[in-house]
């Protein structure tokens, strides 16, 4: 099988499973992990932020960061398609007791103007704007790069109204290396940023949470709270350590690859590729085919290719380390099979 479902599906790379094996480790509820403090330490430095929590996904990390910048019954501003939003089970509303309010974006990224007007004025009617979320690479748009000026714009906004801002970054790194942005650049435009180590960079498991140290802080007893307290996890940050060290810059060929399928599929009529691809995310539409998106994919992985679906008519293509040029070429040659 050709896995493009997503980056999630990558396994640990041998110098990964070393790492574990060779773990120092200590009781983390008692700050003794030293593998964990390590990870925490370099993942802090690399985003510029002075603190950092290892946690167990980008989701936890999500809805720790919306429990710990905000109020019940306040208000969080959202990209429309964002995954926060869609796809982390309403965590914002069922654990922190918030209200998401979207805005839709261009290319995943929302208007300055539009977060402006949006944030809420002091009236007793209203509810607070506690958060913006910006979501960098954005996934449903097909993994294109928010651009830092439009960060930038949006953080401005945020601090003139004393409104934080989260970024989910679970893939800042891809966006990071397509578009020689430094991470600490995007991350400067943020109170507090998520990335995860368990995509492109393939660790087996975990993200980071950043942000100022006070925040952290909080972070950890809302960890501990919804059961994240680990123990000896510096068996699960040691291949984090070896992500952060090692993985980063070959997303570059993930990025190769996601292009080099896109120009293939884009010239296998009646398929057209919705996004511009810009990372390692390719969305392809099936709507002039005789298959919707299901169907397309059951055809596909008959022939030992998997994918998922992104839409009734739009397949998501995600390329990750797993797959080699060879494989692209391999892929192309399915699909004109199933049409
Ligand atoms: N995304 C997964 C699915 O949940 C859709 C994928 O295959 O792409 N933020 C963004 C932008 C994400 O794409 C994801 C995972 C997360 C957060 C959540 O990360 P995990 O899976 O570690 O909870």
């Amino acid at each position: 099988m050709i896995d493009l479902r997503s980056d999630t599906v990558t396994k640990p790379t041998e110098e990964m499973r070393r790492a574990s094996y060779q773990a120092e480790v200590g009781d983390d509820v008692y700050g003794e992990d030293p593998t964990v403090r390590k990870l925490e330490e370099k993942a802090a430095d690399m985003l510029g932020k002075e603190s950092a929590l290892f946690v167990t996904s980008g989701t936890q990390g999500n809805s720790i960061a919306i429990l710990s910048h905000c109020q019940p019954g306040n208000e969080v501003l959202l990209e429309e398609e964002s995954h926060i939003f869609l796809y982390e089970g309403a965590s914002a509303s069922a654990l922190a007791g918030v209200q998401p309010r979207t805005l839709k974006g261009m290319r995943g990224a929302m208007r300055p103007e539009e977060v402006n007007a949006a944030i809420r004025p002091d009236d007793i009617h209203f509810p607070e704007t506690d958060l913006i979320c910006i979501e960098n690479t954005h996934n449903k748009a097909g993994g294109a790069v928010v651009p830092l000026e439009n960060m930038e714009q949006i953080y401005g906004i945020a601090k003139e109204k004393g409104v934080s801002v989260h970024l989910d970054g679970a893939r800042l790194f891809n966006a990071s290396v397509a578009s020689g942005t430094p991470l600490h650049a995007f991350a400067s435009n943020t109170d507090t940023v998520q990335v995860c180590l368990s995509k492109g960079l393939g660790a087996p498991v975990g993200s980071i949470l950043a942000g100022p140290r006070s925040f952290i802080d909080k972070a950890r007893k809302w960890r501990k709270r919804l059961g994240g307290g680990l123990r000896q996890a510096g068996v699960i940050a040691a291949p984090g350590l070896v992500a952060l060290e090692h993985m980063v810059d070959r997303l570059q060929d993930d990025h190769d690859h996601a292009k080099l399928l896109a120009e293939g599929l884009g010239n296998i009529s009646p398929l057209t590729v919705e996004n511009e691809v810009e990372t390692n995310i390719l969305l392809v539409n099936v709507s002039d085919t005789s298959y919707n998106a299901n169907t397309f994919l059951e055809a596909l992985k008959e022939k030992g290719v998997l994918a998922v679906p992104f839409g009734p008519n739009t397949v998501r293509f995600v390329t990750n380390y797993g797959v080699t040029k060879h494989d692209i070429q391999l892929v192309l040659d399915k699909v004109k099979s199933v049409l």
